[in-house]
């Protein structure tokens, strides 16, 4: 039931909850869309009066648009507005600016006397392309917000969207209405991003000041944030605080909102019989070996090559695993037309079966891959493993680790990079490594699978708690009531202030 006294929720995203496809009879059709981001925020909605606006990726969501006179459709219970944009600036955006650079910047993926180069192209594409998305995006929103009588939280989403708060401010006179960002990934120090030309941090952070509360996975990126807008805009203050920055007459907060995973679905959809069929083929494939599991995009910052390294150096260091643990890999295919992302695939591939060519026998494949897309089959390996393998080099948070605590069935061990933001509620119960560290990812392999069973059920049932504890429902709650006190407090009659006496 969605109650009528709650505000208005505009959440904005690149991709969106649905993608379209039209049949030969013109009429459309609709599949869920992928993605954390997605998942995480197609699980809470219900309970709200939302609006999701978002990009209109392929020809069809353009097509659905148009046949819907560009306005909000239901679908599924969500009002869903797609965005027609420019075709090449939405390539500029997408390949050039969000994906690789500004993506590369928060996880500090640079070889840095090669990359990033900034030439005209990437300025062209920041004018042309960025700018242009986000200003069309806002333009899109601004009505709605305006047109509303009533709260309004807009809640635009990761760093797609960066310029999107200036844009809307510039747009709206709603006084009712809170910008409200959340950022999926992690927020680096200040240093960071000197890698990107004043020109173009300046607006990112000028922008994102714009909001009035920006939320981020953790504190240390919260904290990050501060920081980063003390170090690089003049104007702004923090007067000693790790959570706000006032800047040009605003106060803008800086809160950490960890996200989770829709406990109830993800119980549900272990039930549900194509993850029961997808298990039972897994563990056929597994035979009776231990499972060394990792469930990841196929995506660099994830580090899946220095895990196989690590995988390599136990067979190498302790022969009796060999022919007992097998390296389960499901890799989700992810930005393939970028260059960095096939050449990784091609190396992960080929060490893969180099640890294979060396190792394997008659009877055991050290290493198994399975390529491709399906998120029930993620689900059905999830329960089974005996090792979670959650090593990257940089991570926002991390849904794999909270999904593999939830479902598993064997009581399994997760190692766990020091760099995910997942290491702030699971860590104190898994193996926490340092993602560069492959020796001491190898070794945390070996404690994993010679941990006493006892004290496996004591780590894994603390996760499980941790994550029952703590559903994306109470992500999104919080983020919206913090939303609503923000509003309801800017409409109190202001007390008269005592008039400062200079102190000494
Ligand atoms: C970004 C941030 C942050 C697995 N196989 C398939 C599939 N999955 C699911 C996983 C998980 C999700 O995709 C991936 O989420 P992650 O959090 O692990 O990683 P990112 O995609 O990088 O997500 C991250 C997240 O946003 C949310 O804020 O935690 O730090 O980088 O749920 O189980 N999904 C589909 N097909 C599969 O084959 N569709």
């Amino acid at each position: 039931m969605k109650d009528e006294q709650s505000p208005l929720v505009i959440i904005v995203s690149n991709r969106g909850p649905f993608s379209f496809q039209q049949e030969e009879d013109g009429t459309f059709s609709h599949q869920r869309g992928q993605g954390g981001l997605v998942t995480a925020l197609a699980g809470v909605i219900d309970h709200y009066d939302v609006l999701w606006v978002a990009a209109a990726l392929s020809e069809d969501d353009e097509k659905w648009a148009i046949a819907h006179d560009d306005q909000p459709q239901e679908i599924e219970g969500t009002r869903l507005q797609l965005v027609r944009l420019p075709k090449e600036a939405y390539d500029l955006y997408y390949n050039v600016i969000a994906n690789p650079l500004l993506w590369f910047i928060h996880h500090q993926m640079w070889n840095i006397p090669r990359k990033p180069d900034i030439d005209k192209s990437t300025w062209a594409a920041w004018h042309d392309g960025y700018k242009t998305i986000n200003r069309v995006i806002a333009e899109a929103v601004a009505p709605h917000v305006n047109a509303a009588e009533r709260q309004v939280v807009v809640l635009p989403q990761d760093y797609h969207l960066y310029l999107f708060p200036y844009f809307l401010r510039g747009l709206i006179d709603n006084p009712k209405v809170q910008i409200q960002p959340f950022i999926h990934i992690p927020w680096p120090g200040p240093d960071s991003w000197r890698l990107l030309p004043a020109e173009m941090r300046t607006p990112i952070f000028d922008s994102l000041l714009n909001a009035d509360r920006i939320g981020f996975q953790t504190e240390r990126d919260a904290f990050n944030f501060v920081q980063t807008c003390r170090f690089h805009l003049p104007d702004a203050h923090s007067r000693g605080s790790r959570n706000s920055i006032e800047y040009q007459g605003r106060k803008v907060h800086a809160a950490s909102y960890p996200i989770s995973i829709d406990v109830d679905k993800l119980q549900t959809l272990t039930e549900e019989a194509e993850t029961r069929l997808l298990k039972s083929r897994l563990a056929g494939i597994a035979s009776d070996n231990k499972i060394i599991l990792r469930v990841d995009r196929i995506e660099p910052s994830k580090n899946i090559l220095r895990g196989l390294q690590a995988f390599r150096e136990l067979l190498e260091t302790k022969p009796q695993y060999r022919g007992k643990v097998q390296m389960l890999m499901l890799l989700v295919p992810s930005r393939m037309d970028v260059e960095e992302y096939q050449s990784y695939l091609q190396a992960v591939m080929a060490e893969a079966g180099m640890i294979n060519a060396e190792f394997s026998d008659s009877f055991w494949e050290p290493v198994r891959i399975i390529v491709g897309n399906n998120y029930p089959r993620a689900i059905a390996a999830f329960q089974l493993y005996d090792v979670l393998l959650v090593n990257p080099i940089a991570d926002g948070m991390n849904l794999v680790a909270k999904e593999g605590a939830l479902v598993n069935e064997r009581n399994g061990v997760l190692i766990l990079s020091e760099n995910a933001g997942a290491v702030y509620e699971l860590g104190e119960h898994a193996l926490v490594i340092n993602p560069f560290d492959i020796h001491s990812t190898a070794l945390a392999m070996d404690q994993a699978l010679k941990m006493s069973a006892a004290e496996r059920e004591t780590r894994a049932d603390a996760m499980r708690r941790q994550v029952l504890d703590a559903n994306v429902r109470m992500w999104f709650r919080r983020q919206l009531d913090d939303a609503v006190a923000a509003i309801r407090n800017a409409e109190k009659p202001k007390k008269a202030t005592k008039k400062a006496t200079p102190s000494n």
